[in-house]
């Protein structure tokens, strides 16, 4: 082979290598351009899919909400008219003037250390426990409580005392003696409806169970009375971590089903379709606050699982854990319901859950919601 005839066909290769390259390098832009197509594509789906369950999410506590709602009106209107928990809607017109109270400082997340812990549970005012300060965690996981419990967050409370008690009828009549005050229940009600002073219809009155707590109180109503005693409502991050501490207990007890001895929930006492019928804790409706020592919160607060509701200070929102301050948290700017927590004695096992959120309208009263107050410190 001449030289010629080898530079023609080392010509040919280099040209046939070069359109080789160009026909791969094509192909490599090609699978590029569908491989991002493809990419783009999946992106866009995990975007639809993710909003899709947001939706979800959302209809599902919506839905969930309204049952609720609906539950507590349908358990109203079913039971039976001598135990059913008056309640009573009329515009709030507290009889004494109600300032708004303080804005809540700002936490910091470090636990006291335990000199503080002993020197503020020395000077705690009368009838009240001292809750440290720092983290703990709120909520529920979703196999654990219903929807508006999750998630389960961290939050930073600042140190607060907090009754030990719920506030009893004989206190809210110190109230009431000294200040006028008129709850909206009574504004509201013809002769033979509860009130505070008759719980259970004109034939029962509060002055003949002095240390049973005070119920058919509005939210304005247990408001006005915490001003009044210097103390303000719980907001309620500072009653659930009074209620279970800070190792996410299921109950203020802890993690045991409820018993007999250990709070006053709807029981064989009472024939409620819901009525634990296994369980005696020998109380039909309201027991005398403090009945229950062996199911006190990790702190000796008492009552906070059963008994009755407790008003707390914020409004509910059905989504506010998912968005909410992790710092001092004090609920939604407004709302149509209050929240209420720990369940009644006319409640089954689940509302006595420390993490059990309901709500009620802040004008509204009934014989299985009550309140305690707490205390700022310094
Ligand atoms: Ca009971
Ligand atoms: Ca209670």
């Amino acid at each position: 082979m001449g030289d010629g005839d080898w530079q023609a066909r080392r010509r040919d290769q280099v040209m046939k290598g070069t359109q080789y390259t160009g026909i791969i390098v094509a192909i490599i832009i090609g699978l590029l351009l569908v491989g991002g197509l493809i990419y783009r594509g999946s992106v866009e789906s995990r975007r639809r899919a993710e909003e899709k369950r947001r939706e979800l999410d959302r209809a599902r506590i919506e839905e969930e909400a309204e049952r609720r709602k609906a539950e507590v009106e349908e358990v109203a209107e079913e039971v039976a008219e001598e135990v059913a928990p008056a309640v009573s809607a009329v515009p709030a017109e507290p009889s004494i003037p109600i300032p708004t109270p303080p804005p809540i400082a700002d936490a910091g997340c470090q636990s006291d250390p335990p000199h503080v812990i002993a020197q503020r549970g020395k000077v705690a005012p009368a009838g009240m426990v001292y809750v440290p300060k720092g983290p703990f965690i709120m909520g529920s996981q979703a196999a654990e409580g219903h929807h508006d419990e999750t998630p389960p967050h961290r939050v930073c409370l600042s140190g607060f005392y907090i009754d030990k008690h719920e506030v009893t009828n004989a206190q809210f009549k110190e109230f009431t003696d000294a200040t006028g005050y008129v709850t909206e229940a009574e504004k509201a009600a013809p002769a033979s409806d509860r009130t505070w002073r008759h719980p259970s219809g004109p034939e029962s009155n509060a002055d003949d169970m002095p240390n049973h707590p005070v119920v058919c109180v509005s939210w304005n109503d247990a408001n006005a009375y915490a001003l009044w005693a210097g103390k303000r409502l719980p907001t309620e991050a500072e009653w659930e971590k009074a209620a279970r501490g800070t190792d996410s207990r299921r109950y203020p007890w802890g993690n045991a089903a409820p018993t007999g001895t250990l709070t006053n929930i709807a029981d064989k006492s009472i024939e409620l379709a819901w009525s634990n019928a296994s369980l005696n804790d020998n109380h039909r409706m309201t027991s005398p606050v403090g009945s229950f020592p062996a199911g006190k919160s990790p702190y000796g607060i008492e009552d906070m699982g059963g008994n009755v509701w407790e008003w707390c200070f914020d409004w509910w929102s059905g989504t506010y854990y998912q968005t909410g301050a992790s710092n001092n948290p004090t609920g939604p700017e407004n709302g149509e319901f209050k929240l209420i927590r720990g369940g009644s004695w006319f409640s089954g096992a689940d509302g006595a859950r420390a993490a059990q959120r309901m709500h009620f309208r802040p004008n509204g009263s009934s014989a299985a919601i009550g309140f305690r107050c707490v205390k700022d410190i310094g």
